[in-house]
């Protein structure tokens, strides 16, 4: 073939790609007649090209119709010059109806529907819109960097705090051991007894007495204040299970009524009021002829170990075999002994707090906070917005609260996490519902100058998804990426 019928046949084939309708440019070179024929998209097979857009649908993927809507499966595309370019379903050409994303009106080519070409009114929008985003972008980004930098600044303050935590926790370790030497010094010394304050072991079991009394005491009236609040409740839940019309399909009125029921059956708690008028007269039978001699008294069987029983039995002592801290001071032992095991208590007691703190900072120092720890800097941070009946409240790293006009708040959750990829916060374990799950929630965050509840709706029955705007879902502007690109490109 010589070069001028070469030529020759490339404009032709050009001239019938460039009729193809509904494809894009960057598949025209697809669209080309090979020897008259046009091969499927999905080579599934080929077929004659005149029978690409001829309304008759040949192969499976659809491909040979794009313009028409004669096969269900096919793309059609819309150049929209001067605006952005669109694929729509072809079952939606020549339907009657302009498509706003076919904005130059050449889905409905057949004429059925005119539709004038809106490109540019709609890239005009569209730019207006962008400008818009783009500005809310700039002004939530500035916000957010300074929360980054506020985010760096208390990470520090909390190492610093972690630091100083562990060099206290160390330095009472180091006294710890120094007491704990101490006392080994002094029961190798002398027994650590001291015989004159023999005497006064019944009184330290009379003030030991009247402060277990006291503590009885402040429990009892605990326990009453409690009996009154259940009894409320009860008569709240008599009165429904009484009332309540069981043909309304209420499921959830139904189950806590039975809840109800079930619970009624169940027996009483352990400890009755006799019990414990037992135990506050105890030291009124006390005579010092029962007293146990302290300096003999074995721990196991002295009235001071029955006292301890029954409270460990109540539950207001942890247990009775544990008898208290290990350097508790044992009646009749020298003041100098017995000051040396309290101040060892006071240091162990101390390492166990330290030794929580540290846990607790370091576990908060583990949690992903998003990028560059951002969220961190809005923690506690509460807004709220009356959406249909309730207020909801999204406290940032804490908590969220579902508000009622009557002044219930029902926690909908507790903060769990941030997620990696979307940056949504999820909260778990609130508020139980009636006969269902705790309430869960997860916050779905957009970007926004200032930060701001949109919606929330229930997912599921106590699952509910927050929307929230905020400088926390803002990336760096436009120009700000552009300029990072270049800087990038050019090292
Ligand atoms: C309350 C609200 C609702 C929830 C029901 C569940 O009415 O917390 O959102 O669905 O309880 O019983």
């Amino acid at each position: 073939m010589g070069p001028s019928i070469v030529c020759l046949s490339i404009l032709a084939a050009l001239a019938s790609s460039e009729a193809v309708r509904g494809v894009p440019k960057s598949k025209l070179p697809l669209y080309v007649s090979k020897d008259g024929s046009f091969r499927c998209l999905d080579g599934s097979q080929t077929i004659p090209f005149e029978r690409v857009n001829d309304d008759y649908c040949d192969c499976q993927d659809g491909s040979d119709e794009p313009g028409t809507s004669a096969c269900p499966n096919g793309t059609f595309f819309c150049q929209n010059a001067g605006h952005i370019p669109a694929y729509l379903p072809t079952s939606r050409v020549n339907d009657g109806v302009c498509e706003e994303a076919c904005c130059d009106g050449s889905d409905e080519w057949l004429g059925l529907k005119k539709c004038p070409n809106v490109c540019k009114e709609q890239a005009k929008a569209h730019a207006a819109a962008e400008a818009e985003k783009e500005s809310v972008r700039a002004s939530g980004w500035k916000v957010k960097e300074q929360w980054i930098k506020k985010a760096h600044k208390i990470r520090l303050e909390i190492e610093d705090e972690l630091q100083r935590l562990e060099v206290k926790l160390s330095a009472l370790r180091v006294n710890l051991k120094d007491k704990e030497s101490a006392i080994e010094k002094l029961q190798l010394e002398g027994g650590g007894i001291d015989q004159g304050s023999q005497s006064q072991g019944p009184n330290d079991i009379e003030m030991a007495i009247l402060k277990y009394k006291g503590a009885i005491n402040v429990l009892q009236d605990r326990v009453d204040e409690q009996r009154r609040r259940i009894d409320n409740l009860q008569n709240i839940m008599t009165n429904l299970a009484g009332s309540y019309n069981p043909n309304f399909q209420d499921m959830a009125v139904k189950g806590a009524v039975t809840a109800f029921n079930e619970l009624a059956a169940l027996s009483e708690p352990k400890i009755s009021d006799s019990d414990l008028a037992e135990l506050l007269q105890m030291n009124l039978d006390m005579k010092p002829a029962v007293c146990p001699n302290p300096s003999t008294a074995s721990p196991g069987s002295s009235l001071w170990s029955t006292i301890k029983g029954r409270l460990a039995e109540m539950g207001v002592l942890q247990s009775a075999q544990s008898g208290g801290s290990e350097g508790a001071s044992t009646p009749g032992e020298s003041k100098q002994l017995s000051d040396a095991k309290s101040t060892a208590d006071g240091i162990r007691e101390e390492i166990v707090k330290h030794e929580g703190l540290i846990e607790s900072v370091k576990s908060t120092l583990s949690t992903p906070l998003g990028p560059h720890d951002v969220y961190r800097a809005v923690d506690g941070d509460c807004f709220s917005s009356l959406i249909s009946d309730y207020t909801y409240e999204v406290c940032l790293l804490r908590t969220l609260h579902q508000k009622s006009a009557t002044g219930g708040d029902t926690i909908v959750g507790r903060f769990d996490r941030v997620d990696a990829e979307t940056g949504s916060l999820y909260y778990s374990h609130g508020a139980k519902c009636w006969n269902g799950p705790e309430r869960s929630g997860r916050v779905d965050v957009e970007c926004g100058a200032v930060n701001e509840l949109l919606s929330v709706r229930e997912a599921q029955k106590c699952e509910y998804v927050f929307r929230i705007k905020s400088p926390l879902g803002c990336s760096a502007p436009k120009r700000m990426e552009a300029a990072n690109q270049q800087g990038r490109d050019e090292l």
